[in-house]
């Protein structure tokens, strides 16, 4: 397979002015027609008229009305072209049923859909599918199903056709298609300067029922943009649909949104409430991509970060706003240490802006997407909000229209603000999670904070030069007042000192203050001031994290001894915090949340120590247990705390009541049996009281009943469905959960061809750490298996679970060699796909 450099970028050699397409559409033999009108680019030396093209039967091909046969490769077309404007007119065949890779047009239940991002458009019709040639698309689709859309505002329609316009020039990846027999929730939205703007979110017979909340946040969304960024929507209508096969979350096509059903599709009943808050986070993503993303967009796939760091830093400010902002902060930090920075210290550690891809695909990762954000995070963190606001404003005047560059980015904020942002652009090129150690010292008056900051080797990457770290800090006195409040150190250095003088009494230090950098904070604080931050610290994110090193620390000293119980002194520290009930229930919850058993072995891993999934499963539920027993008194009266009387609700305040609830029956199940959670399964009016009843009576072992009644009650609808097989892969003891497996994926409803199905199952299974690493490589084998079927059906989806390979040099030398062998089949397998194959090679190193 070919490798793509960066380095290499050139611009294409023809610009385009329109293109029209008409699609007559039939599952197996669909006819796309495009007229093109191209031009040569001034701005290109190279003239060679190449466009993409893959899987396309080509019927004819014409330029100025002429009939020509082009030279014709599995990649694409070339021909002889005019050296003057001329047009372009071709005619294929498609087959959207056969496509099972759900990349291009493609059928989902007999409804046609459309995936083009991030090169799917060339699987629709030749095209110079690259995201630097933006065109004003014109779509006429012919079809007898009643619902027929595409980007843009509609045009005319009569019986069997539809016509669709997108004023706004954009790249291939954006254009969209749906058909089928669908049901519109429609509601409208004025925008600030007065335009009417049609929403609707269209949906199968039948989920009528789940569009309120999605409009709800549509909306919010759309008010939100205009408020904090100045930014409006500029079509008549906004589309949104949802599908049940999809590779991903969604995408922001123009005009016209395609959501995995699972990221649009609420109601109280078969959605939790982390379901609802994703879902309003998706729908805002996707809403904010209008214009990063599609009206700024990238000038080739290097640049993907442009467009998915600042608007998923985007999400996660108005979910901030919208919600708490301390609980947004440490679920997206838990979420980063889950996800990314197993990514960045393993085999397919890579830059927020890759230098090379073989599969683009393989790109759209944690590191791309929230590193990405985090880097914007810090940026407006070093810059200020006030200059950060600017910057954006420069940055929306200056790039609309156009295919930007991190460049472009950069220097949106260098012209702003007049700094010089050349050591801070290392944090787009230099891969790997830095580690910043502390010291320090107090003499005179004055405390030193004395940093150092190292960030080992990764793949290709063997020097690391110094990052500019945003270091938030602030400093308690003994009685636990705050003497500094929070203060911004900007370290450049490998090594650099910060003094505070004038403090007659040797401060408490809180470093790195709502995670104001993302690395590994190496830092070596005794466990009374651990104890001592968790009781007084002002910051919510560093009190949160106080508990979390007392955590670490209690089960890593529970791994070194098996004798030993949890840390006492901590456990009723945190008691005195979570009855606090002046403290957001969310808060509390979190708060009594463990570390992953992952997130362990990965800290073993670093300590010098092979990590022992099952020893390591065993400490976390012994520590469960003690706690629940030692809690044992307490626990009805949170409970009641917990209880919310009024009418449901997705808030975030109801929200976060039933997250301590939750927690507190997931305790209470330790020490009665299941008792609670059995009466709360049955009087259960909504998914997250039932699924956080179920889940405690799968770790309780009394789950039977509630299982057979579960799937009773929601054989029909899929995506309660995809709950009831995840939890049982996730939550069954680790000897047992490759059989469970097994056994799901003999179900008549395990439905492997659907993503979301598929996910459900080994995706669940490779989250059940122990359950995965089990010894004899079982649950190794049977992924394997899985991933050798779909792969022939769905690229992107395996190539994106492959991912549960990805710290295998954490582990013993048996398990490393089970790891290795399984991949080893999967490299092996003939006719892989490009994607999967370029994730095993980069596992396999
Ligand atoms: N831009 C899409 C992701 C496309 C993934 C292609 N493999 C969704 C998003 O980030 O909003
Ligand atoms: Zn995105």
């Amino acid at each position: 397979p070919q490798t793509i450099y960066l380095k290499d970028y050139t611009p294409f050699g023809f610009t385009v002015e329109k293109v029209e397409l008409t699609f007559r559409l039939a599952p197996t033999a669909t006819r796309v027609t495009s007229r093109i009108r191209f031009a040569p680019n001034p701005a290109a030396t190279d003239r060679t008229f190449f466009l993409h093209g893959e899987e396309l039967k080509l019927i004819r091909a014409a330029i100025d009305g002429a009939e020509v046969t082009p030279d014709v490769t599995p990649q694409g077309l070339t021909c002889p072209v005019p050296d003057a404007p001329f047009d372009w007119e071709a005619e294929v065949e498609i087959a959207p049923e056969d496509n099972t890779a759900l990349e291009g047009l493609y059928m989902s239940r007999g409804m046609y859909c459309t995936q083009c991002e991030a090169e799917g458009f060339r699987k629709i019709t030749y095209y110079p599918d690259r995201p630097d040639v933006m065109a004003v698309f014109s779509v006429r689709i012919e079809s007898d199903l009643p619902v027929l859309l595409s980007n843009g505002n509609p045009g005319d329609t009569g019986a069997g056709w539809a016509e669709w316009h997108d004023p706004w020039p954009k790249p291939a990846y954006l254009f969209a298609l749906v058909a089928g027999d669908l049901r519109a929730h429609s509601d409208r939205f004025t925008t600030r300067s007065g335009r009417a703007v049609d929403l609707n979110l269209w949906v199968r017979p039948g989920d009528e029922g789940k569009c309120a909340w999605g409009m709800e946040a549509l909306k919010k969304s759309m008010r939100w943009d205009e408020d904090v960024y100045g930014r409006e929507y500029d079509l008549d209508v906004f589309n949104i649909v949802a599908v049940d096969d999809f590779n991903m979350g969604a995408m922001e096509n123009k005009g016209l949104n395609i959501f995995n059903s699972s990221a649009v599709l609420a109601s109280p009943e078969t959605s939790t409430d982390a379901n609802f808050e994703r879902i309003e986070a998706i729908i805002a993503h996707e809403y904010f991509h209008n214009w990063t993303g599609n009206r700024i967009t990238c000038r080739d796939w290097f640049q993907l970060c442009l467009k998915e760091g600042l608007t998923v830093f985007r999400d996660s400010q108005f979910t901030s706003d919208l919600r708490s902002a301390p609980v947004k902060r440490i679920g997206d930090v838990i979420d980063l240490r889950a996800r990314q920075f197993p990514e960045d210290q393993g085999p397919l550690s890579h830059p927020v802006r890759p230098e090379s891809f073989q599969e683009i695909n393989n790109f759209y990762t944690a590191t791309v997407y929230e590193k990405g954000a985090e880097v914007i995070g810090m940026l407006k963190r070093l810059v200020g909000d006030d200059a950060y606001a600017r910057a954006l404003d420069l940055y929306f005047e200056r790039h609309d229209g156009q295919a930007c560059t991190i460049e472009d980015w950069l220097r949106v904020f260098e012209d702003t603000t007049g700094r010089d942002l050349a050591q801070f652009k290392r944090w787009y090129s230099q891969a790997g999670t830095p580690r910043l150690s502390v010291e320090e010292s107090y003499a005179d008056a004055t405390y030193t904070l004395t940093f150092r900051q190292h960030t080992p080797p990764t793949p290709g990457q063997d020097e690391k030069l110094p990052q500019v770290l945003p270091i938030a800090v602030g400093l308690l006195n003994p009685n636990g007042d705050e003497v500094v409040p929070t203060t911004l150190l900007e370290m450049t250095e490998a090594e650099q000192s910060f003094s505070f003088p004038n403090l007659p009494a040797r401060p408490v230090a809180s470093i790195l203050r709502g995670f104001s950098a993302p690395v590994v904070l190496e830092r070596d604080a005794s466990r009374e001031e651990n104890l001592f931050l968790l009781a007084h610290d002002t910051d919510p994110f560093n009190r949160w994290e106080a508990s979390r090193a007392l955590a670490v620390a209690s089960l890593m000293n529970m791994l070194s001894d098996p004798a030993r119980g949890p840390d006492g002194a901590w456990l009723d520290a945190l008691l005195d915090v979570i009855r606090d009930s002046a403290l957001d229930p969310a808060y509390r919850a979190l708060l009594l949340g463990l570390p992953s058993e992952s997130e362990l072995a990965q800290r073993l891993y670093e300590a010098g120590t092979t990590p022992d999934p099952e020893a390591i499963h065993a400490a976390a539920e012994k520590h469960r247990q003690a706690r629940a027993e030692l809690w044992q008194a307490q626990l009805p009266a949170l409970a009641e705390e917990a209880r919310v009387d009024a009418p449901f609700s997705p808030d975030a305040a109801q929200a976060g009541k039933r997250a301590l609830g939750g927690a507190v029956l997931a305790m209470q199940s330790r020490v009665d049996g299941g008792k609670a959670a059995s009466a709360q399964f049955d009087a259960a009016d909504n998914m997250t009281a039932q699924l956080s009843a179920l889940t405690s009576l799968i770790t309780a072992g009394a789950a039977d009943d509630a299982l057979a009644a579960f799937e009773a009650q929601w054989r029909h609808d899929r995506l309660v469905m995809d709950k009831w097989f995840g939890v049982q892969i996730a939550f069954a003891p680790p000897h047992d959960a490759v059989d469970v497996t097994r056994r799901l994926t003999e179900h008549p409803d395990f439905d492997w061809k659907n993503p979301n199905r598929f996910r459900a199952c080994l995706g669940a299974l490779a989250m059940n750490h122990a359950g995965f690493h089990r010894a004899d490589g079982a649950a190794y084998d049977l992924l394997a298996d899985w991933l050798i079927r779909l792969d022939a059906k769905n690229p992107q989806t395996t190539a994106r679970m492959c991912t549960a390979f990805q710290s295998w040099k954490r582990y013993d030398a048996a398990r490393q060699e089970k790891m290795r062998a399984a991949l080893g089949r999967l490299r092996d397998q003939p006719g892989l796909s490009r994607d999967t194959s370029e994730m095993v090679a980069r596992l396999l190193g």
